[in-house]
């Protein structure tokens, strides 16, 4: 078996490196960069079932050692990306998971459901995580009994791997993971956004147009490490790590800590090659390490005992 293969689940991935979704495109736009089948999956940016047109700008800032975003998942709306995305997703060579969400349980279930019917793509990301919906109003994936409920309801409507996307915006991800996995996910993957807001003091305006927004990069990786290993203990289902990865190591301590596999999101749009250069890095680091399958690392943290 090659040294970077790795199962989620359903799910054979030729290596453990993903894209985060919201951070690549919708369909093939990163493809002059390089070539996209050296990708482990390819993860879009959401859909919904109905036409959204995002929130108002700006909708980035920079923050130290990440960047707030509030983009408000503009896009065309699920037939438009049947249409017009789709059949350029279904030319990529890799795996490809398409990311979903929607204003209500229905509006998941439904878009799934016309996804599937449609074909063409190997797993869905449920994103019930999204920091970024009007007037603040929680995610889905904050409550365990929603999140189940939303889960089964799309396992019943397509066949296709289930990954549920979780929301570190929580008292408790562990409670949601389980809820997750009780409703029918394949695998979990986290964290989307921590919710953050940044003030000019100059002009005494929140620097995203919707005030507050979703923190990511380099500093959130402390938290999505520890998240995954809590959530990698306690639920028997693979977790795909996300959070500021840019360096092969981070790409090792996500494994160590738990994760199958990891997503990179923030650090694309520094360096939009970030992904070939660690794959390029894994394989000699691996050898340093001593390590001849990258499943060895996983879950492979020795933590200090209690005290
Ligand atoms: O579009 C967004 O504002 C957005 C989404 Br859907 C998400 O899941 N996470 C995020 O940080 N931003």
């Amino acid at each position: 078996m090659d040294m970077l293969a790795v199962e989620l689940g359903p799910l054979s991935l030729a290596n453990p490196i993903l894209t985060a979704s919201g951070t690549f495109g919708g369909s093939d736009e990163m493809a002059d960069f390089f070539d996209l089948s050296r990708l482990g999956a390819i993860v879009l940016k959401t859909v919904t079932l109905h036409p959204r047109r995002g929130n108002r700008p700006p909708r980035v800032a920079e923050t130290p050692f990440g960047m707030l975003n509030s983009i408000g998942l503009p896009n065309g709306g699920i037939d438009y990306f049947i249409e017009n995305q789709l059949p350029v997703l279904r030319e990529i060579p890799t795996t490809r998971v398409v990311n979903v969400a929607g204003d209500t349980v229905d509006q998941f279930i439904e878009g799934v459901r016309r996804l599937d019917a449609a074909g063409g793509m190997d797993a869905f990301e449920l994103n019930i995580s999204c920091p970024n919906v009007e007037g603040g109003r929680l995610p889905f994936g904050s409550d365990p009994k929603v999140t189940e409920v939303l889960v089964r309801g799309v396992r019943g409507v397509t066949d296709l791997p289930l990954i549920v996307k979780l929301s570190p915006n929580v008292t408790d991800v562990v409670v949601i993971a389980q809820a997750a996995a009780a409703g029918g996910a394949d695998v979990l993957s986290l964290i989307n956004t921590l919710l953050g807001m940044a003030i000019d003091p100059r002009t005494k305006r929140p620097k995203l147009g919707s005030n507050f927004g979703g923190l990511s990069g380099p500093a959130i990786k402390p938290v999505a490490v520890k998240m995954v290993w809590e959530v990698s203990r306690s639920v028997d289902l693979p977790v795909i790590g996300i959070g500021g990865i840019r360096d092969v190591d981070d790409v090792i301590e996500f494994l160590l800590a738990g994760a199958s596999a990891v997503q990179v999101g923030t650090a694309n749009y520094l360096e939009p090659t970030v992904i070939p250069r660690l794959l390029d890095e894994l394989p000699p680091r691996l050898e340093e390490l001593g390590v001849s399958q990258v499943t060895d690392l996983i879950g492979a943290v020795r933590p200090f005992e209690e005290i």
